[in-house]
């Protein structure tokens, strides 16, 4: 990825700086921004102050050992006690932690003192069951608020915990259960999604049958569907958990003592157990949620729209919130339950002033079209962020204007299950923010873009987005396997981590994210990103989401093969023309946006396109799609129905 690579995205040249209302109040002046940048070690021992730690740390980081990392060496502190107990004992016990809103519209609100309250309960159970410090527990669970109560319980005993999405199948919860030997599993008889109890419990017995060693599963009534029962190993939530006393002593931990394991694909089959610790973790956890989302915890409503089965939920609705004293929304169920302004409804009701999704919802969200939040009083909203994938320019821009009234700041969020927290992004306060840039690392986090060789990239080129220096919520290993830590993310450019995604530095040195680089298709000796080509399909009034792939073409060695789908206008279009024409005017609109080079060989349109859990584009599948192959494993994507429809919707032959 060098010179040769096309600049579409750098000729984006809308500019929106900071709000001057906003930059004046801001957690993190222009002022501070500058400091901080230039502190190093300093800025994170800084901090790490947000946190209360029950034995001070006496080394802020300790690299003796790359790429094994240690912070805040012989820190002790408990993850709980600083999400909950430190509130209350501040005095805000009575502030919301969640107003949580169920699919169908059942409701419930948990201050800080009610939640530390079930937090203690909810650990005493756990040590009833014979949990001990170090023991992990795997939790599969709808968006129910005992999901966090259980995080936070495994966290208040040193039991790291593994969540594993609700949507994976059994195997795939097997798979994770028996690579970190988890004793004990928390699930519940099931949850509501599409508008429908969705079970889970047969999930959790089917994979258990296989895990000799699981030995209690804990099960929380939700939707009050039958569910099978094994004497002796099951348990309810509401008989154990409400037995136990409200008052547990939290324990401090050192500050490696793992929070927890999240497990996430890698280029092969077996998924990686991401370990993250606890004194690093949280405190880049709450610093990077309250700076660049500018939290106010005594007037914000924050929400993370998002799945807790995904890093996203950890950091940014359980651990970073929490840490930081503020209220959050946490929904349970789809977007479109019971119709399409569901979002909108909850914004409107609750007064959420922070809202942070993936750009695959906004996208969703613009091909319903903007008549649907326009119903809605969305006058409270002052913040947006987005997270999970490139976020093209125009998906950017439709989001401040249709959902941001045109005045809130939208912060494009770079970082992965590995980081653990925020690494590149906007900060509300400071920057101009460029749609489709995460523009710069934050304070204490340096990143570059390098060459093949691992040389920075000039100003104005592409390559590869490596971490120069560790950072606090770095991942510590990959669970049971340090070879394959140290193979994956340190071996490509020694001494650097290598993230697996392409960027580009633009003409100022401002970062844009062009997608992971096994995204990057390679056309007559051209490389092409996906993210580009797709950007300019979106960049067309008839498209609201485009995936493109690479396709093996006997002459110019790749293919470009797109995948779109219609919003309003398009379908209209789509109507009248024929279908061809459709097609070609939207290759040909590639052609002029990017260049001739660029013109897809092949568009085909559809209704959905496969998506994992966190939003992203299975490009591998539609890989398979334009190639002509039998599919590939599917067993991450949220609907499996999809791949059909898609096949089902292919003219002959294609
Ligand atoms: C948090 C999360 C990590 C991968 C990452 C990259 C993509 C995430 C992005 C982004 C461009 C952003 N990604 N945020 N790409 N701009 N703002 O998504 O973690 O599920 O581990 O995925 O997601 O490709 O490498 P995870």
């Amino acid at each position: 990825m060098s010179g040769e690579t096309l600049s579409n995205l750098l000729s984006e040249g809308r500019r929106f700086p900071p709000p001057a209302a906003l930059a004046a109040e801001a957690n993190v002046t222009a002022e501070a921004y500058e400091r901080a940048a230039a502190d190093g070690e300093a800025f994170w021992a800084a901090a790490a102050d947000r946190l209360d730690w029950a034995a001070p740390w006496t080394q802020v980081r300790d690299w003796s050992d790359p790429p094994f990392a240690r912070w805040f060496v012989g820190g002790r502190l408990n993850a709980a006690y600083n999400c909950v107990d430190r509130h209350v004992e501040a005095g805000n016990g009575e502030r919301v932690a969640f107003h949580w809103e169920g699919e169908p519209g059942d409701t419930r609100t948990l201050t800080y003192a009610d939640l530390k309250d079930e937090v203690s309960r909810a650990a005493n159970a756990l040590l009833a069951l014979g949990v001990q410090a170090g023991d992990r527990i795997a939790i599969y669970m709808p968006m129910i608020p005992e999901t966090v109560v259980a995080m936070l319980a495994c966290a208040r005993i040193g039991a790291p915990h593994t969540v594993v999405f609700g949507g994976f199948s059994a195997d795939a919860l097997r798979g994770r259960i028996l690579d970190c030997d988890a004793h004990v599993v928390i699930t519940a008889d099931g949850g509501y999604r599409k508008g429908a109890a969705s079970a889970l419990k047969p999930a959790v017995d089917e994979a258990v049958a296989q895990c000799p060693d699981v030995r209690s599963v804990l099960v929380v009534r939700r939707t009050g569907q039958d569910v099978a029962w094994t004497e002796g190993r099951d348990v309810w939530w509401h008989e154990l958990v409400a037995a136990q006393y409200a008052e547990h002593e939290p324990e401090a931990f050192d500050a490696e003592h793992p929070l927890y394991i999240m497990y996430t694909s890698g280029t092969t089959a077996r998924p990686k157990g991401i370990l993250h610790t606890t004194g690093g973790y949280l405190t880049q956890a709450a610093w990077s949620h309250w700076a660049v989302f500018d939290v106010k915890p005594d007037r914000d409503v924050y929400w993370t729209a998002a799945d807790i089965g995904w890093v996203t939920g950890h950091s940014y609705i359980v651990y970073g919130p929490l840490a930081n004293g503020v209220t959050s929304v946490l929904y349970e169920g789809t977007p479109d339950t019971p119709h399409q302004g569901r979002w909108w409804e909850i914004v409107q009701k609750y007064g959420v002033t922070i809202l942070y999704c993936a750009p695959t919802a906004i996208r969703t969200f613009m091909k319903w079209g903007e008549e649907i939040p326009e119903r809605f009083d969305l006058s409270s909203l002052r913040l947006l962020g987005s997270v999970g994938e490139p976020i093209n320019p125009e998906a950017w821009v439709w989001y401040r204007q249709a959902i941001g009234g045109d005045r809130c700041p939208v912060v494009d969020t770079w970082w992965q299950t590995e980081t653990g927290a925020q690494m590149i992004s906007p900060l509300p306060g400071v920057s101009t923010c460029k749609p489709g840039s995460a523009l710069r690392p934050l304070p204490g986090i340096s990143a570059e873009v390098v060459d093949d060789a691992g040389n920075p990239v000039p100003n104005g080129s592409g390559g590869y987005l490596v971490l120069t220096q560790p950072w606090p919520s770095m991942l510590r290993t990959i669970w049971g396997d340090e070879q394959r830590y140290i193979d994956t993310y340190w071996s490509r450019f020694p001494g650097y981590y290598f993230a697996g995604d392409g960027a580009k530095k633009d003409e100022d040195g401002d970062i844009w994210l062009l997608g992971r680089v096994d995204d990057v298709m390679n056309v007559s000796g051209h490389r092409i990103s996906t993210t580009e080509v797709e950007s300019a399909l979106v960049s067309h009034p008839y498209v609201a989401e485009a995936a493109v792939v690479g396709a093996a073409d006997p002459t110019t060695g790749q293919g470009i093969v797109a995948f779109v789908i219609l919003r309003g206008a398009g379908e209209r279009a789509a109507a009248t023309a024929q279908g061809d024409d459709l097609a070609k005017e939207l290759r040909s609109h590639v052609a002029k946006e990017i260049g001739p080079i660029a013109r897809p060989r092949q568009l085909l349109v559809v209704a959905e396109l496969p998506k994992t859990r966190s939003g992203k584009i299975m490009r591998r599948l539609l890989r398979d799609i334009a190639e002509n192959r039998a599919l590939g494993d599917v067993t991450t994507l949220t609907d499996s129905t999809v791949m059909d429809a898609i096949r089902e919707g292919l003219p002959s032959g294609a």
